[in-house]
């Protein structure tokens, strides 16, 4: 029997289609090799004639038979391919509402933009303790079967969420932390799982933002340690985050808004405790109103604000901390609203009387004289003397965001710490799992360093997950004692090279910023000059000012322009001195640690520089791309130590509508998330696998009567495989289980079926002898 053999008269395929993708059709006459057309007719009705290349005949897939439609798990499928898991999911999604569905070891969570009732406490008690396999898909299986295996196995686990921007991530981690926290309470009267679920609205006031493609972006990437003890209940917890997008303090494209605490804070601007910070309407400000966005649609600033400062005191962090948390902010929001004027030549100014510097230095305790000297001028080391040079308005004013960034960023940090500082684990941590909610695969009109950066973590993490899942198989099939067969599967180790290698891009990136004349268009020429061979890097054929790369999930072109500033991450060291220098120790503290690990910052020396390249110092310091690199490293090490548990979210449509299913936009993120590099996988070996008791009840219909009295069951299947299925590479007889190839399945059904109906039509004979 071969697959040639199913493109039969009545059997159904899918062929392309612009709107859906993919559309059903039935084949109207059998399928012979040589011929140039298979004979189709399309649900409305219409015949249609898929041609077909006769020299190397590509037929469409074939639809699966409709008893699997619907499944839980889209692996049982017969037939595995892109038109079957799409079609599986809008089943499930816009048919029964269900947005959870198994592939294989992942959990695809579609997400429903609509408050569903399945998330309380009963269904947590619902799900506690059982198995995966025996309760519907659900966010909560996946965190149970963490819990579970942490305690069956004593190893620490992880939760990986990913998914495009807006698809549901963070809310899915949300979930997965307030799953531990039900089913492991400590009964102590700390609560420590409620301080651990409150680290997300804080981390989600500062640290997320409104997008163009999500309302509650997260703009840094977050993996939280949850802790058990011995009785695994929780006893702390500790978040790791990564790569704040601080270029958002100061700069949102339209439409778009700076994080939420802004918002929040000035949403409560006539609070008697917040007078001081004299803060008005978000409007007021540069820094929140440059977008022309300072509202959203469903959000009450100033009820989260309400929020933000409970779940701060539930963490048990003072009044004073908070005040000076807010002391800091709304300083930041003042101090963008400082005027930069030009002064004529290369020379700009600003009054120390301007009433927002003044507002800026009463706050953070700093000399207004001082800081307008060092916005608008810099001191210049030369050879034998330092000179102190005018900058013109554009430097001053970058100048004057770089300080409102670093000092964000710094505030941020603290905020993190404080956390985990209140979530310390007292005792001994006996084992952990870990949620990691990442920003995904992102790809806009313009793409920049950000991009870069995100785009490569998910480089990462889709291998972490590949090598996962290549390893899996290969231990099923040691544990069924099947001979391995080489299976070929999707590596995207040559684009990680790509990045970050030696002479990579960061390493090239790094290597331009050790130059104090380096700009973005050399580095973009040496990018040309070094990797013009690299089928993976292209310089497209428009513009001299981007590169592009082939990710696995896309094609995605990087505009150069910034990923040197960026990358380099300059501090205005004589702006960051008078910071120093405050009489508010809360904010001197953020730069003090500095000063002690990094003396100020003349020049970048990088640990992968080429041969033969000299740093323009000999002074230590880090880019941002290559401490980006480094926690990445880290955080795959840790992943790997962990059992891996993945959770795949969809964007099912971009308007953020309830329960409706673009089918574009979902298959989109199914080549992109791994989904279906899994199911490939899957495919390329053997799909369907049945233990033998399964096959038995299901297909002792299809055996001899001669193999019906054999007493060992086992023995039954085998002889009766061998019998039905004459090629016996389409299957392999492991210790429990038959592993089948693609199409068996579908094959074994449609005999059965033709048995069910060929007793039918006996039984009815019967039936009407009888009557
Ligand atoms: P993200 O984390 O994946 O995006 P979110 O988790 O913030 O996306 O989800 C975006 C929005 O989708 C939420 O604010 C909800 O309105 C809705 N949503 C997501 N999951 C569910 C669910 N299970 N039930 C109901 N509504 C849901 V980003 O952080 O932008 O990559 O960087
Ligand atoms: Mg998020």
């Amino acid at each position: 029997m071969t697959l040639l053999e199913l493109y039969t008269e009545y059997n159904r395929v899918w062929v392309p289609d612009p709107k859906h993708v993919w559309k059903s059709a039935e084949i109207i006459r059998d399928f012979h090799l040589g011929n140039s057309v298979l004979d189709l007719r399309l649900e409305d009705g219409t015949e249609y004639q898929y041609k077909v290349d006769l020299e190397s005949p590509l037929l469409p897939h074939l639809r699966n038979p409709d008893i699997l439609v619907g499944e839980n798990d889209l692996t049982a499928l017969s037939y595995l391919h892109e038109p079957a898991v799409l079609h599986n999911l809008r089943v499930r999604f816009v048919e029964s509402k269900i947005i959870y569905t198994y592939c294989g070891i992942i959990l695809v969570a579609v997400n429903p933009y609509k408050q569903l009732h399945i998330y309380g406490d009963a269904v947590i008690q619902a799900y506690s303790g059982q198995n995966m396999g025996d309760m519907d898909p659900h966010i909560f299986a996946v965190a149970e079967e963490a819990y579970k295996q942490m305690a069956r196995n004593r190893k620490n686990q992880s939760i990986i969420v990913s998914g495009e921007s807006g698809a549901g991530k963070t809310v899915s981690a949300r979930y997965a932390m307030r799953y531990f926290a039900v089913v492991s309470k400590s009964g102590s009267k700390t609560r420590v799982e409620d301080k651990v679920l409150a680290s997300n609205p804080i981390t989600e006031a500062i640290g997320n933002a409104k997008t163009t493609r999500n309302y509650n972006s997260s703009r840094f990437g977050k993996y939280t340690e949850i802790s058990f003890d011995k009785q695994y209940r929780i006893i702390g917890a500790n978040m790791r985050t990564y790569l704040l997008e601080k270029s958002r303090v100061v700069f949102q494209a339209e439409n778009e808004r700076n994080y939420h605490i802004f918002y929040q804070m000035c949403a409560c601007a006539e609070l008697p405790e917040f007078q001081t910070l004299r803060l008005s309407s978000a409007d007021k400000f540069q820094y929140t109103s440059m977008s022309g966005e300072i509202g959203i649609e469903g959000v009450d600033d100033r009820r989260d604000m309400e929020e933000t400062r409970k779940t701060f005191s539930l963490l048990g962090l003072t009044d004073e901390f908070q005040s000076d948390v807010f002391r800091v902010l709304a300083a930041i929001l003042h101090l963008g609203n400082v005027q930069i004027k030009a002064a004529g030549g290369e020379h700009s100014s600003v009054p120390s009387s301007d009433p927002h510097l003044v507002v800026f230095c009463d706050l953070l305790h700093v000399s207004a004289p001082e800081l307008c000297r060092w916005l608008c001028n810099r001191r210049m080391v030369l050879v034998m003397e330092t000179v102190v040079m005018p900058v013109p308005p554009e430097r001053a004013t970058s100048a004057r965001d770089a300080l409102a960034k670093q000092v964000y960023a710094k505030l941020f940090d603290c905020v993190i710490q404080k956390i985990n500082a209140a979530l310390k684990v007292p005792g001994i941590q006996h084992a952990f799992v870990g949620v990691l909610d990442i920003y995904g695969f992102e790809t806009f009109d313009t793409n920049s360093f950000e991009q870069f950066c995100i785009n490569y973590a998910n480089e990462k993490l889709q291998q972490q997950f590949n090598l996962h899942v290549f390893k899996l198989e290969q231990e099923e099939y040691m544990k069924e004692d099947i001979p391995w067969t080489l299976i070929d599967f999707y590596d995207n180790q040559p684009v990680i090279d790509l990045i970050e290698a030696k002479m990579g891009i960061l390493d090239l990136l790094d290597e331009e910023c050790l130059f104090p004349q380096g700009t973005d268009q050399n580095w973009l020429q040496k990018l040309y000059n070094y990797l013009h061979d690299n089928p993976l890097f292209e310089k497209p054929r428009m513009s001299n000012e981007a590169f592009m790369i082939q990710h696995f999930a896309d094609k995605v072109e990087y505009q150069s322009k910034g990923f040197l500033e960026k990358n380099r991450d300059a501090l205005y060291e004589d702006l960051l001195e008078i910071m120093r220098a405050s009489k508010f120790e809360f904010l001197a503290n953020f730069f003090h640690e500095e000063a002690q690990s990094i003396k100020p910052t003349k020049g970048f020396q990088v640990k992968s520089a080429r041969p033969g390249v000299k740093p323009a110092n000999k002074e230590l310091r880090t880019t941002v791309g290559d401490k980006f690199r480094s926690s990445l490293y880290l955080l795959m090490e840790t992943l790997n130590a962990t059992t891996p548990h993945y959770v795949r979210c969809i964007k099912p449509n971009d308007e953020k509508l309830p329960f409706e299913y673009d089918s574009r936009r979902v298959v989109q993120q199914l080549r992109a998330c791994g989904v279906l590099e899994t199911i490939h996988i899957s495919a390329q070996s053997y799909p369907s696998r049945w233990t033998y008791i399964e096959f038995y009840n299901r297909y002792s219909i299809l055996m001899t009567p001669m193999e019906l009295t054999v007493k060992d069951k086992q023995q039954a299947c085998k002889t009766a495989v061998q019998r039905i299925i004459q090629d016996s590479n389409q299957y392999k007889f492991g210790r429990t289980k038959i592993f089948f190839r693609a199409g068996q399945v579908a094959y074994l059904e449609k005999l059965r079926l033709d048995r069910l109906r060929g007793a039918c039509v006996i039984l009815q004979k019967h039936v009407r002898g009888w009557s």
